[in-house]
């Protein structure tokens, strides 16, 4: 039989898929859990992608759809059907769900200025908690409950953002949420999640220390939080400033308070580099390979996730769209859900990583 032009792609992708295991797999033999964000509503869409997902990740996020404006559109109003089906589709696929994220100061409920005062701030964030989180109650491997509080820059003595729930609650907003995500969802493993602790650079520093007086003052209060989320997301012309050993006693001293750590939205972006693929990739690899052989020292850290799976569908691409106008190429796999040397690098991590229980 001769086989038509147009069956040899599918062909292709199977015997990618046969010859080699997905990052799943290595990931599990290294007691880790290994994962991507998942996009609304391409996930339903695009049957690839829910493939590359199925073959890559036993873990997913959705990317946006439970962030607290997408899934409370209007005063207890709330639209669960993108998350509901990611959650059926994890079932489906034998992979565990992370929830993001419950209180964020960005995309925000739209009714948000016209409907919160100081009176009422409590009640809608109490009821969005236990509405959201209870609603995948014993589902979800982890939440990242706070998202992205702390920010130096504004200038508090005690390094928390200036955010309308700081403003209108005080800073025990924070406490308030992670006990009533405990409630919704006694066995989530409640995270606290930021961004921009990577490098060795005074700003960074000084979120770093910020970051750990926060998670030490809600440990000392016996608030029900159990892991750290460094989001990670990367960029090859700032890691010339990333250290091994400024990371690794970063997360020595977050262990250190009883937490787990998971590497929860990273991506390398690559607007700097040149537009020569192979090198491209080949850089990119690199920053991936370097970043997480430092991270994975570290027993406390127990799960990777990227943000995003394929270059296809990145944030970054809208975010740091590069000079010369070509496609980013920032993620494990290509537009064509092809591996790239980001994926053999992820790999070859995974491979050398000290076991740890999961
Ligand atoms: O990838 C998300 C993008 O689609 C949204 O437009 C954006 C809105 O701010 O949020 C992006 O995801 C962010 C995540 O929720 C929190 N950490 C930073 C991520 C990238 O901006």
């Amino acid at each position: 039989m001769v086989l038509q032009a147009a069956a040899w792609p599918c062909l292709s992708v199977l015997a990618q898929t046969r010859q080699e295991p997905g990052l799943r797999e290595y990931a599990a033999k290294a007691g880790l859990l290994y994962g991507a964000a998942a996009a609304w509503p391409v996930l339903r869409d695009d049957a690839d992608y829910a493939a590359a997902f199925a073959r890559e990740c036993n873990i997913l996020v959705p990317e946006n759809v439970l962030k607290m404006g997408p899934v409370q559109p209007s005063p207890g109003v709330f639209r669960f059907e993108p998350a509901d089906f990611m959650a059926d589709f994890c079932r489906q696929h034998n992979m565990r769900m992370r929830g993001h994220t419950l209180v964020w100061h960005t995309q925000m409920w739209p009714w948000f200025k016209t409907e919160v005062n100081a009176g009422n701030a409590k009640k809608y964030l109490e009821e969005h908690i236990l509405t959201v989180a209870g609603r995948y109650r014993g589902r979800m491997h982890s939440w990242d409950v706070v998202n992205e509080a702390v920010h130096p820059r504004d200038g508090r003595e005690d390094g928390l953002r200036v955010t309308p729930w700081l403003e209108l609650l005080g800073p025990g907003y924070i406490e308030l949420a992670f006990r009533m995500a405990h409630s919704a969802d006694p066995d989530a493993r409640l995270t606290y999640n930021d961004y921009g602790l990577d490098y060795d650079t005074p700003e960074q520093e000084a979120k770093r220390r910020a970051v750990l007086r926060l998670l030490r003052s809600l440990k000392e209060r016996d608030v029900p939080i159990h892991a750290f989320g460094m989001q990670a997301h990367l960029d090859w012309a700032a890691f010339r400033n990333f250290k091994a050993d400024i990371l690794q006693a970063f997360f020595r001293e977050v262990a250190s308070l009883g937490l787990e750590i998971y590497i929860t939205e990273l991506d390398v972006a690559d607007r700097e580099l040149p537009d020569d693929i192979a090198e491209r990739d080949e850089a990119i690899a690199r920053v991936y390979e370097t970043y997480l052989t430092a991270a994975l020292q570290e027993p406390a850290v127990k799960a990777v996730l990227t943000w995003g799976l394929t270059d296809k569908y990145t944030w970054l691409a809208g975010r740091q769209r590069r000079p010369s106008g070509t496609p980013v190429r920032v993620l494990p796999l290509d537009r064509d859900f092809q591996r790239k040397p980001a994926w053999q690098a992820i790999r070859r991590v995974f491979l050398a990583a000290p076991p740890r229980k999961a």
